[in-house]
């Protein structure tokens, strides 16, 4: 695969160039698994590596603290309207540098130190901002964690709803970074109006699902909703927040001056092609795409013998149990890793084992659909990484695995790339 070589840094500074051409080669030869990564598309690329990088924009479009905002103004109002009308929100902040930079400044708008949040639990799905102990949300916050239940190995709705009226949060976070199922928003709208909390939905790995119409949309039910834009959504490294009109200026004020500076605003400018792009019909398709291939990737790990958690996916990500075949997640990791194939450890709901040596894998499809890669590719991915399990250490297998690997890369370039 030709790999553009990028001449002018190259003569200003050989050493960054080789290593981001290191980079360019890993990924085109790699097989991406990692649920939370997806490769971007050239537009994407082109603005978020534009010179509005140099722009000091503090504060919002009409309302900044530096002059020559005008740029600044107009890129920022329409990636504000673009995400407004493609998740039907009142209102939208787009300078959020991170996802969990939108849930810190989404804590920031509604509470007080020392409230009481209920979110899920890291051990089974939930993410670090989530109330995870040693994150900001567990610290600043009382953190109570819900779960899955332990034979479905879903969420128990009943059970967070037993634990809000116990515990009486003033916020429920729902959303996962590695829950399989439909998450039921509006079960969750439900338990925090009777409980008299808040809902803030964290969408970060599903919100190119919900843009997409094939995952029930969060908006209509949460005061808050935040995300990435780097996962399903395929935008640049970034987040942002949807909230009610009434919140608007408490959100706002958060975000900045409350816990950031100057917004990125090539990232912001990268963020409003996304939007574009998650709006067009062949986003759809993609998004539908990315679901099959992840279907298709736990039923054939399911025939191969692997214990899927919840028995299957409704989304873009699976979570593998690998103890039947007696490899740690990190194990399958590193021997996955010197094929060519990336996927994450990950803790299973109710792990017997350490967090660092757990007992699943996680794996998901959004980069691998992007590149092009359909149903006969992921039978034929599944098939490689069972054999890689089940030969870790067997240099002959891993030899024939990786190249295959390369094959089948070679015949889907990254769209970034050409
Ligand atoms: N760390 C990300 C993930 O992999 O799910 C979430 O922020």
């Amino acid at each position: 695969m030709k790999i553009e070589a990028m001449s002018f840094l190259a003569q200003r500074d050989s050493e960054v160039a080789r290593i981001l051409h290191s980079e360019a080669e890993r990924q085109a030869n790699s097989i991406d698994l990692i649920a939370s990564e997806n490769h971007i598309g050239r537009a994407v690329l082109e603005a978020g590596a534009s010179l509005m990088t140099d722009k000091y924009a503090e504060g919002y479009p009409g309302r900044r603290y530096y002059s020559g905002c005008v740029n600044a103004d107009e890129i920022e109002s329409l990636a504000i309207d673009r995400i407004k009308r493609l998740f039907r929100a009142e209102h939208a902040n787009v300078q959020p540098h991170s996802g969990s930079q939108a849930n810190l400044a989404a804590y920031l708008a509604l509470l007080e130190h020392g409230d009481t949040v209920m979110g899920m639990s890291r051990s089974h799905g939930g993410h670090l901002t989530h109330g995870a102990e040693v994150n900001f949300s567990g610290k600043w916050y009382k953190a109570i964690g819900y779960g899955v239940d332990r034979e479905t190995e879903m969420l128990d709705y009943d059970d967070i709803e037993r634990l809000a009226a116990q515990h009486r949060p003033r916020l429920i976070i729902a959303g996962a970074s590695s829950y399989s199922r439909i998450i039921d928003f509006e079960r969750f709208g439900r338990i925090a109006d009777k409980v008299g909390a808040m809902l803030l939905v964290d969408t970060a790995h599903i919100a190119g699902i919900i843009a997409a119409g094939l995952h029930p949309s969060p908006v209509p039910y949460a005061q808050v909703v935040t995300s990435s834009t780097q996962k399903t959504l395929r935008g640049p490294r970034g987040g942002f927040i949807l909230c009610r009109e009434g919140l608007a200026p408490a959100i706002d004020a958060a975000v900045f001056p409350g816990m950031q500076g100057g917004p990125l605003m090539h990232a912001i400018a990268a963020k409003a092609v996304c939007f574009l792009e998650a709006m067009q019909p062949e986003f759809v398709e993609y998004q539908r795409a990315v679901l099959a291939n992840a279907r298709t990737l736990a039923s054939e790990f399911q025939g191969h013998g692997l214990r899927v958690i919840a028995g299957g996916t409704d989304n873009h990500l699976a979570l593998v149990d690998l103890s039947p075949i007696g490899l740690s997640g990190r194990d399958a990791e590193r021997a996955l890793e010197a094929v060519g194939i990336m996927v994450n450890r990950n803790s299973i709901p109710f792990d017997p084992r350490p967090a660092l040596t757990p007992s699943g894998i996680r794996v998901g499809t959004p980069a691998v659909t992007t590149r092009g890669f359909g149903t006969a590719e992921m039978k034929r991915v599944a098939s490689l990484i069972v054999k890689m399990l089940a030969h870790p250490g067997d240099l002959h297998v891993g030899r024939q695995v990786q190249m295959e690997v390369k094959e089948i890369c070679h015949r889907f370039p990254i769209p970034g790339l050409v």
